[in-house]
């Protein structure tokens, strides 16, 4: 029939098979295919249709690639149609995941079975989309408004087995041969005389819908958008189902599709899309690298990051072995990672079952000789070099051959503790996120002398424990640490300036920050920077700089953990509250050191603090530490809580016009000084040749 769609007879049965790899996106041909082959199955002799994808999985969505490109005849709401209108039952066969325009294909066939690894659901909002093929018209019809809302705002697929519980899934398949389980269905189907089951007749009694439940959950989601628009919209989708025929719905629903595929949040998210899955790529390591096996893992230090790593793992089936240097710090890490687990299983996230499973995959000791049998060793103690050092030395010891030595550090060279061993092309960073077990990114650091395989393998393992992956080269920071130095900085800067606390943090939460720099920094405890500040002689002699956190600091007021620092927190809800005490006092020091304080915009305080990431960011692309500037957006979106609807510093900087970033920086340079200011060589060229560091990094291959 063609390349990408094939059609055969099984008896009375006719099996349309899409067959586009990797993911049977819904391509023109993909979409021309099944269109043709529905309109054939109505003039043979079949008598209902199986539509089965082969594969890895069933139709994952529209080609994202054709978003923001002409669009290409047939359109899917008119294969969608085609399917609906059929004078013969449709039977979607669903393995892997059904999603996004790949779920709303099943959803206008009459039937839905599937196996019960499956998973259907509908993750446009991700994308900054909405289903735009009908799924916001359909799953409330069949599953209810609310799970409708769920479903659709949270972009989270269901398994099979509760899809079915929901009604948007009709058979669970038990044969291995999904095809063949799904050919006796459809003749069942037949020999029943089962009807054309089309969920477009369906209508929703508005009665059945809470009274202002569409504007509660406007409300609720406005507080979590950071800079999203879709959700906004896919509640009214939503109340067009409730409201409107299902033709009118459809024509609401293809009108806000339209609307948010042309946004500027959508072209930020996608770009997002294809960042993350190129940052696991390493540009000069051919996709057939050899890969070493990973079947047991173990952490040294059971401290809040060596628990969360070692959460990871359990998390997906793999045995932690966890060294602490004694029993009673061993017995501390396992209550933390109970601790943990019985959150979530609080949350309803996990069973009895699965937290048992997975605290069971966790073992605790106290001796190196134990670390024999492992495959992958993270070390994640405090940073300290010299104590790192020793531990390599340690394991080079005790570790058979092969083992991949990694180092949680944040700042310290990872090539030095290489050296520490003798075999420095199997150590490399793994560099975590705080709660580890929650944060999705992992630098993963290349020294000077990691293998190759070596490095193949941690990004692979990276994914397996549901992380986004983005190389880093050694440096003072890598990525993202480096980056954030001046982001810092200028908030407090701001402050000296004339800002309140309040007013830095909220522009940038206004922007999509998930948190302001001074409401994280009192998070994370203002004695952590106050202490690393001690050690530095590279900052410059400046009285402004770091005044306020340094004098905070020295009141005793460390931020959340003191119950006050750049706020007060209230002691029961831990809600920040302005402290006029604070503001004051900025107002006071920054008499005493004669700054003559001025009203700032909004707009100032986010070039302050985020082109200082953007300048560093170009120097780090200039130097090679990141492979690619989008890799560097994937580290601030999944490691830092840049909104992803701007799409990484690096992007929006892009789309800003680097001339005028430039120019910028310029101008605070010449008003605010050198040591602070000093554009980037690559900035400056890129500037000057009017490109995009996406061009840049194209260019570089
Ligand atoms: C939509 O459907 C809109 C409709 O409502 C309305 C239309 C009118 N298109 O993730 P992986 C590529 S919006 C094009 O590493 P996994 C991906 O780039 C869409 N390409 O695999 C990668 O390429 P490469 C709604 C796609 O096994 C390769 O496939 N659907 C698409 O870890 C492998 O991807 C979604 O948002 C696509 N739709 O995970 C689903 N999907 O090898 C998005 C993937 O060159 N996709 N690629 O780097 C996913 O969530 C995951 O890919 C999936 C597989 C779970 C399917």
């Amino acid at each position: 029939m063609s390349d990408v769609v094939s059609y055969e007879l099984v008896d009375n049965i006719a099996v349309i098979s899409v067959n586009n790899p990797p993911v049977n996106a819904l391509s023109q041909a993909v979409r021309e295919g099944i269109l043709d082959a529905v309109t054939t199955a109505q003039g043979d002799a079949s008598e209902a249709i199986v539509l089965h994808c082969e594969g890895r999985t069933f139709i994952a969505g529209a080609d994202i690639k054709e978003f923001g490109k002409p669009p290409q005849e047939p359109g899917l709401p008119s294969i969608l149609s085609a399917i609906e209108d059929s004078s013969k039952p449709v039977i979607a066969a669903i393995h892997g995941t059904a999603l996004g325009g790949g779920f709303e294909v099943a959803l206008a066939c009459h039937y839905r079975c599937a196996i019960a690894s499956a998973k259907v659901g509908l993750p446009e909002v991700k994308l900054g989309l909405l289903p735009g093929a009908g799924g916001t018209q359909r799953v409330p019809r069949i599953a209810g408004v609310k799970a409708a809302l769920e479903l659709i705002t949270s972009g989270n697929p269901v398994a099979a087995p509760k899809a079915k519980d929901m009604g948007l899934v009709d058979e669970i398949i038990a044969a291995e041969d999904l095809k063949a389980g799904a050919i006796e269905y459809a003749k069942g189907l037949v020999e029943s005389g089962a009807p054309l089951k089309r969920i477009r007749d369906i209508t929703i009694d508005p009665a059945t819908v809470e009274p202002g439940f569409f504007d509660a959950a406007r409300k609720r989601l406005a507080r979590r958008a950071r800079g999203q628009i879709a959700q906004d919209k896919i509640v009214s989708c939503l109340e067009a189902a409730v409201n409107l025929p299902m033709d009118e719905g459809l024509q609401r629903e293809r009108e806000l599709f339209r609307e948010l595929l042309t946004s500027p949040e959508s072209a930020a998210m996608r770009h997002i899309f294809f960042a993350e899955r190129l940052a696991a790529k390493i540009k000069d390591l051919p996709r057939d690298t050899p890969r070493r096996e990973v079947n047991k893992v173990a952490i040294i230090g059971g401290g809040t990051m060596g628990g969360g790593i070692a959460m990871c793992f359990a998390n997906v089936g793999i045995p932690v072995l966890m060294l602490e240097i004694d029993d009673e710090a061993l017995q501390r890490g396992m209550g933390i990672i109970e601790k943990n687990y019985k959150i979530t299983l609080g949350k309803g996230k996990m069973t009895e079952d699965q937290m048992g499973q997975r605290i069971a995959l966790i073992t605790g000791t106290t001796d190196y000789a134990d670390l024999g049998d492992v495959d992958m060793v993270i070390e994640a103690v405090f940073e300290n070099l010299e104590l790192k050092k020793e531990i390599f030395a340690k394991l080079d010891g005790v570790c058979k051959p092969g083992v991949i030595l990694a180092t949680n550090t944040s700042y310290q060279d990872v090539d030095a503790i290489a050296a520490a061993t003798s075999r420095p092309q199997d150590v490399l960073g793994m560099h975590f996120f705080s709660p580890a077990n929650v944060m999705k990114l992992l630098e993963v650091v290349r020294g000077e002398k990691t293998a190759d395989d070596v490095l193949a393998t941690t990004m692979a393992i990276g994914k397996r424990i549901n992380k986004v992956c983005a190389l880093s080269r050694v440096c003072y920071g890598f990525i993202g640490n480096r980056m954030l130095g001046g982001y810092g900085r200028e908030a407090q800067m701001l402050l000296m300036d004339g800002c309140t606390p309040s007013q830095v943090d909220s522009a940038l939460e206004k922007f999509g920050m998930a948190m302001g720099p001074l409401a994280m920094g009192d998070l994370a405890g203002l004695d952590v920077g106050y202490k690393a500040r001690q050690g530095r002689t590279d900052l410059p002699d400046d009285p402004k700089l770091y005044r306020i956190g340094t004098l905070l600091v020295e009141m005793g007021r460390y931020g959340q953990k003191t119950g006050s620092g750049f706020y007060q927190y209230d002691a029961e809800t831990r809600a920040r509250i302005a402290d006029p005490e604070v503001e004051a006092m900025i107002k006071a020091e920054a008499a005493k050191i004669g700054v003559e304080q001025r009203d700032i915009s909004d707009e100032e305080i986010l070039q302050r603090c985020f082109y200082p990431l953007i300048n560093e960011g170009a120097r780090i692309l200039f130097e090679g530490i990141a492979q690619r500037p989008s890799d560097i957006d994937v580290v601030y979106v999944f490691g830092y809580a840049f909104p992803v609807a701007k799409g990484g510093p690096m992007y929006y900087a892009d789309q800003i016009g680097l001339k005028q970033v430039y120019d910028k920086i310029c101008e605070f340079r010449d008003r605010d000084g050198e040591q602070y200011w000093q554009p980037a060589p690559l900035l400056k060229q890129l500037a000057e040749a009017g490109k995009t560091f996406a061009e840049w990094g194209s260019e570089q291959g």
